[in-house]
This record gives C-alpha cells, structure tokens and sequence, in this order.
C-alpha cells in the first residue's frame, strides 16, 4: 500500500467516532507548559516528590515484550520498521502458535519479568485470528504473569472477551499530539486511537498508552500529548515513554534526536500530571546513556522492558540492566498480590 493513502471508512472497529473538541484542554496545556519551564532541579524534586506519595522509589516494575505477529501492517506509521509501506527489509511472519508464546513467557518469568507484553504487527485483529489470542492470555496468565496485548483497534465485542480470558493491560499508544498526529500516520486518525482506549476500558481492561519523542514534534507537542492521556476519563494504567529507534528504510530514519534532558523533562511532566501511573522508559533504551535512564528514574519513571529485544529492535538487555539496577541501589517491583499467589 502507498503512503497516504487513507483506508476508507472506520471499517472493522470504531465504527462511530463521534468526538468533539481538542483532546488536550487549552487550560491543562497552559498549567502543564508552566510545570515543564520550571528549572530543572525544581522540576525534578517536584516529580520525586509526586513519586514518593505513590510508589516505592527504589522499585521498577519489569515488563517483556513479544512480536507475535511481525511485519506486513497495513497501517502508515512513519517510525515504524513493520509497516508494509515502508521498505525496512523486514520479513514478515504469521502469528505465532500458542506454546511457543506460552514457554518463552515462562523463560521470561524465570528471569524475573513479571508482565509479558504481546505485540502484533495489525490495524486490528481479525476474527480469525481471536481465539489463537485468547488462548495465549489464558496460558501466560497460568503462569501468574501480568498479561499485556497491542493488537491495534478493538471492537467492543473483541476487547470483552480479552476481558473475559484475564487480560490485564491493553497497549494503545497516541503517540504524539492530536495535531502532530496526521504528520506521523494518515491511514487512522487521533479518534480512532481515543476511541479504543474508550472501548477497552469500558471492558475493564488496564490501559497503557503513551507515546514516542523524537518524531520531528516540538515541546508543545510533547506537552499537549501528556496533558491528551492526562485528560483521558481516567488517566492511563500505565504509560510507556518512547525515545524513537530509528529504522533504515522508514521516513523517520534520519530524525532528528532528542536532547537526553528534554527527555528526562518530558518524563518528569508525565509523573506529575499522572500521579498514580506506572510510566515506562520503553524503547531507545538501549541508545541511551545509564545517566540519562538514572535521571528518568529520579524523574518518576518506574518500569521498563528488560530482555535483549522489543518487538524487532534490540533491547539494553539483562546483564547491562542487572548492573544498572545495582549501581541505583534498585529492585524490581514485585507481582500484585493476586497473582503472586498463582505464581507460588
Ligand atoms: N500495531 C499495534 C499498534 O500500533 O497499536 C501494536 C504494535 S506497535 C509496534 C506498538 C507501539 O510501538 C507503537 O504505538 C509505537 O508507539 C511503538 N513503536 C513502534 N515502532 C517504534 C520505534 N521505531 N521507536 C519507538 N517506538 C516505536
Ligand atoms: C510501547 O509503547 N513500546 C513497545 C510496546 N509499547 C509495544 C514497542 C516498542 C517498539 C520499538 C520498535 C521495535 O522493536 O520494533
Ligand atoms: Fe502497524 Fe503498529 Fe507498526 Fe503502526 S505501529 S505500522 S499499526 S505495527
């Protein structure tokens, strides 16, 4: 498919965006833009402050990710290396058997991780394809593992029986602003992305969204996009901060990168305006310094992906994460009690 080129009609879900006004309030960007021009230090003690009242701040929760199904997306995201519009050299893959999912979230919690994230490379799930899925949430969850799925749009009946099989998290990222949105990706627009969130909470699954810098946006993007899931009718479960990975052959390849302390800004923004969240440093881990990850841990960031690869990129990886964790005196966070007691 080329880019651009905009798939009729909100076919398979979402089937009435009936939306009005801006995502983000003019009133919450404006209180949200005065905490981000704060100085640093004070900006930071004031995140470390927020963090404390909720969390352990010496505990990250870890999570792990799996690509499920790989590549062949119908959808235009420009960042993104499993896109069939951008030519990444990327082999696609059919969604993978239940087992396999099942033992490498096993090998996964035998190396700590205690959230098992699935990721598959689709604009939405098809019907088809929806008790493979299932069946997967069923079996990780067997194992006393947090369950997480990205499967793109979700109808209502969809997002019901992930419900129904214990799916704990659902990831939906908005990415960036609503305005910056159309420069990113024109095959589905911001209410699309609103509406699942919707759908899936009304379901009564967790949500995780978030989103990723380094697209080309500017602050005031950044801004509006944290003040957006802050906005939301209730603020997300979960938010994974990404710095871009860049992938050769996507249009975003050369982006420019983001200054490491506009970063760690953006993180601290996410703490304060979502109080009782768990914010993720999620990808570009891997390019980024252990200062850096230190300051967004001190800025109230307080889980990751750890392993040695997200969903086609790499990863920091264990042994680079083990040292890190002991240079910052960390932990990982444990199990909810519900499930530790599966796990014993
Ligand atoms: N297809 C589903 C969807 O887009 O909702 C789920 C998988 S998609 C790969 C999950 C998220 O990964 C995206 O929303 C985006 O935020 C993030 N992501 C994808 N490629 C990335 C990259 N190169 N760098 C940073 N984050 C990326
Ligand atoms: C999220 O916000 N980040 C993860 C997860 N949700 C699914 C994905 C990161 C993908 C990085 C690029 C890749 O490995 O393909
Ligand atoms: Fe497809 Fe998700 Fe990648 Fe977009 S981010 S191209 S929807 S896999």
């Amino acid at each position: 498919m080329r880019r651009g080129e905009l798939i009729d009609g909100r076919d398979s879900a979402n089937a009435t965006a009936t939306r009005s006004g801006p995502a983000a309030s003019a009133e919450g960007i404006a209180a949200a833009e005065k905490i981000y021009e704060m100085p640093f230090a004070d900006l930071l003690f004031r995140a470390q402050t927020v963090h404390r009242a909720h969390f352990d701040a010496n505990e990250i929760q870890t999570s792990r990710l799996l690509s499920i199904k790989t590549g062949g997306c119908p959808e235009d995201c420009s960042y993104c290396s499993q896109s069939a519009c951008n030519e990444t050299g990327l082999t696609a893959s059919k969604l993978m058997e239940v087992q396999r999912v099942v033992d490498e979230a096993a090998r996964a919690k035998a190396e700590g991780a205690t959230r098992w994230c699935m990721g598959a490379a689709w604009r939405s799930p098809k019907e088809r394809d929806m008790p493979t899925v299932l069946a997967m949430v069923r079996g990780v969850k067997a194992l006393g593992m947090e369950t997480c799925m990205t499967l793109g749009m979700l109808t209502p009946g969809q997002a019901g029986a992930l419900a129904d099989a214990g799916l704990d998290y659902y990831n939906h990222n908005v990415d960036t602003s609503e305005d910056f949105y159309p420069e990113v990706v024109t095959t589905r627009t911001y209410a699309d992305r609103l509406d699942t969130l919707d759908t899936v909470r009304a379901a009564g699954i967790k949500v995780c969204s978030g989103g990723i810098l380094g697209l080309g946006e500017g602050v005031d993007d950044r801004i509006a996009m944290l003040v957006a899931l802050a906005e939301l009718p209730s603020p997300p479960d979960s938010v994974p901060i990404n710095m871009l990975v860049p992938v050769e052959g996507t249009p975003l390849a050369q982006a420019p990168k983001v200054d490491p302390l506009d970063f760690v800004r953006v993180v601290a923004l996410a703490r304060i305006l979502m109080p009782t969240s768990w914010v993720r440093l999620s990808a570009g881990r891997a390019e980024m310094s252990d200062e850096t990850q230190a300051l967004c841990f001190l800025a109230g960031a307080n889980s990751i992906f750890v392993g040695d690869t997200l969903l086609t990129t790499g990863n920091a990886g264990e042994d680079r994460d083990a040292a890190l964790f002991r240079r910052l005196g960390l932990r990982p966070a444990r199990l909810p009690e519900a499930l530790a007691e599966v796990a014993e």
